[in-house]
């Protein structure tokens, strides 16, 4: 399932690039275009879903797997810590409507988020 007008699926598809730095069957990982940490990564469904809820009631083992994509991702570039983040909706900050799981480490940070 493809949106034809979104840039994740280009990504996904390889049209737009990106630094890819993890793959797995139902999931891509490429590094945040404007890192707010150290790491940044978003992790993404191949398919196109609008949000985190549409995920996970439309393909549950695909949003199964971003978390342990992205837990994966933060041991392989050495945290221990890292902090995971699913913008939904544009009054919250979502900016991208194809599900993405924002993979932060590297630094400290705060609480609550701004
Ligand atoms: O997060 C959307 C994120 O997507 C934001 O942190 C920038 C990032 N972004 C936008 N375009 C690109 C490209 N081309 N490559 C990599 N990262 C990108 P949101 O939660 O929707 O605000």
């Amino acid at each position: 399932m493809r949106n034809a007008d979104c840039l994740f699926c280009k990504i996904v598809a390889e049209e737009v690039p990106a630094e890819v730095v993890h793959v797995t069957e139902r999931t891509v990982a490429f590094r945040d275009i404007n890192p707010q940490a150290p790491t940044h990564v978003l992790v993404v469904p191949r398919d196109h879903y609008a949000n985190a809820a549409e995920l996970a009631a439309g393909d549950p083992v695909a949003s199964a797997e971003l978390v342990t994509a992205a837990a994966a991702i933060a041991t392989a570039e050495g945290h221990e810590d890292y902090r995971l983040v699913f913008n939904t909706g544009a009054g919250v900050g979502q900016t991208v409507f194809h599900t993405h799981l924002h993979v932060l480490a590297g630094r400290s940070m705060t609480w609550p988020p701004g």
